[in-house]
């Protein structure tokens, strides 16, 4: 069930016809990207391509590049062992019922132990696929020497500052607790040896690095590309602070993970990923940053941020560079924040047992729309389950929550439009507050924070200042649906 390495879940994704190869040379600059972004507005995602001769600065590099791995889901499932990822918010229900939590907290605590039940716990191992060929790099590196330029890293888009790594899986620890934490945060290459670390500012990374800056220490910091998929789709995953992504991976691929030791610093990697970066970050030391084309669909300006200093490079043999690119939706990356909202739907519904189903359309791109349908009991039940969510983790960034009634199927965009349109009066029915936003959205007059809207558009009770009667949804009766049917069948 778990992939030995990237290239194995290559392989599992073109037997099922899921991976186009791309044989002819393409250039890493702007090409593989605008053939990417075709192939993700495709209908359904498209297919994963694997780019056999990537062309950086007119030479070809050793290392094929992947995109587009995850971007569908079938492959999103696939990409986690499962023919589909409900199976997986089953397993974590199953997890959470075992004693029923009593509140939020609590339930991810219990979800902590089920994980390190489930055989998720890594081994330390000394040998390493991911370290069958190793450099360390000097401070002048010589033509001889691997260094970031021999890497097929993209530059995404025609205005972007330069190229950029955008599937790393970031390794730190905090330096007090000991715990880690990885993270998928993009990375501007400057040199052939140093890079941005892109970790905004409500991000665990960030978190500690701040701990170092205090103590005035350097900070140590692994990259690793590729290995299972379960590894970069859990470090993108909104995991709670203080939930291990190592764990939380072991659990997905039901497998635990081999970790070995990096070479030039204490942080420990899985030892089948493909490439691992090894480095650090100088407390204090920023530069500029971007522009990249983000998320958002638009280019995320200039700002400062840490710089990330590689002082080994070591890959396996074979290794394959995972990468993806952001932009107008739809893009790769909505089918791993899909995942994420299925996988936990079961913990949210511990919080909100009115909460029937939710959902991140692509539109929003993440944070800027949510649709939540519940079975609404009390007066303002719609209000409360807003609050609830803009309190929690990296919902506090939702700009516009809809919430409908559970018979309204929120994966249908224009079905919540209908009923957002028709059953609102929008001085009654919507709230804004104030909250964080996401430091990429440039909407808000200043950085970080922001309004945030709500939407009340289910059928309102007795209670909330509505005073006519609620009319009723036009529904055919079952009756005349089952004689048309047979009529139809009949006739066809
Ligand atoms: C393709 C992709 C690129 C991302 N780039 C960044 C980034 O540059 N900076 C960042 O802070 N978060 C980025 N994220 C989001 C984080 O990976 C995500 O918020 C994650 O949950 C953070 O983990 P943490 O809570 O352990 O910090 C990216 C996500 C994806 C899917
Ligand atoms: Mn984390």
């Amino acid at each position: 069930m778990a992939y030995r390495s990237f290239g194995d879940f290559l392989d599992a994704l073109e037997h099922a016809g899921e991976l186009k190869r791309v044989a002819v040379p393409v250039d890493t600059d702007l090409l593989i990207s605008e053939w990417a972004d075709r192939e993700m507005k495709s209908p359904g995602g498209g297919k994963a391509l694997l780019f056999e001769q990537p062309v950086v600065d007119g030479k070809l590099s050793k290392f094929p590049v992947a995109i587009n791995t995850m971007g569908a889901r079938q492959r999103m499932a696939m990409a986690l062992g499962r023919e589909s990822i409900d199976e997986i918010a089953q397993e974590i229900q199953l997890l959470l019922k075992a004693k029923p939590p009593t509140d939020l907290r609590e339930g991810f605590a219990l979800l902590k132990q089920g994980i390190h039940l489930l055989h998720a716990r890594p081994k330390q191992v000394r040998e390493a696929a991911c370290q069958e060929v190793a450099y360390r790099l000097s401070e002048h590196p010589t033509s001889n020497e691997l260094t970031l330029r021999d890497l097929p890293i993209l530059k995404c888009w025609p205005k972007d500052g330069g190229r950029f790594i955008t599937l790393a899986n970031v390794h730190t620890r905090d330096p007090e607790t000991g715990a880690r934490n990885v993270g998928v945060y993009r990375m501007q290459v400057f040199d052939e040896r140093t890079t941005a670390m892109h970790w905004q500012v409500h991000k665990v990374g960030a978190r500690h690095g701040k701990v170092y800056y205090q103590r005035g220490e350097r900070m140590p910091v692994a990259v690793t590309l590729g290995g299972d998929p379960a590894y970069t789709f859990a470090a993108t995953a909104p995991l709670p602070d203080g939930l291990d992504e190592i764990l939380f991976a072991g659990f997905l691929r039901r497998k635990s993970i081999e970790l070995v030791k990096c070479k030039t610093i204490d942080v420990d990697v899985p030892a089948d990923v493909d490439l691992v970066l090894e480095g650090y970050v100088q407390p204090g030391e920023m530069q500029p940053e971007g522009p990249f084309g983000d998320h958002t669909g638009y280019y995320t300006a200039v700002e400062d941020y840490p710089v990330f200093h590689v002082t080994a490079i070591t890959h396996r043999k074979d290794a394959i560079y995972p990468t993806t690119i952001v932009g107008v939706p739809p893009m790769e990356d909505f089918y791993m924040g899909d995942a994420s909202v299925r996988i936990f739907l079961p913990v949210f519904k511990m919080n909100f047992p009115e909460l029937v189903d939710m959902t991140l359309p692509a539109e929003g791109v993440f944070h800027n729309l949510v649709f939540v349908s519940i079975r609404k009991q009390y007066p303002y039940q719609a209000f409360k389950v807003m609050h609830g969510l803009w309190g929690m983790g990296q919902m506090m960034f939702s700009k516009y929550i809809v919430v409908v009634d559970e018979d309204c199927d929120v994966h249908n965009t224009s079905e919540v439009l209908f009923r957002l349109c028709a059953n609102t009066d929008p001085a009654r029915d919507t709230t804004i507050i104030k909250n964080p936003s996401d430091s990429l959205d440039h909407a808000p007059t200043e950085q970080n924070i922001g309004s945030h809207m709500g939407f009340d558009a289910t059928r309102k009770l007795p209670g909330e200042n509505y005073h006519r009667s609620w009319p009723e949804l036009l529904k055919m009766t079952d009756e005349v649906r089952a004689l048309v049917d047979a009529l139809q069948t009949k006739t066809r």
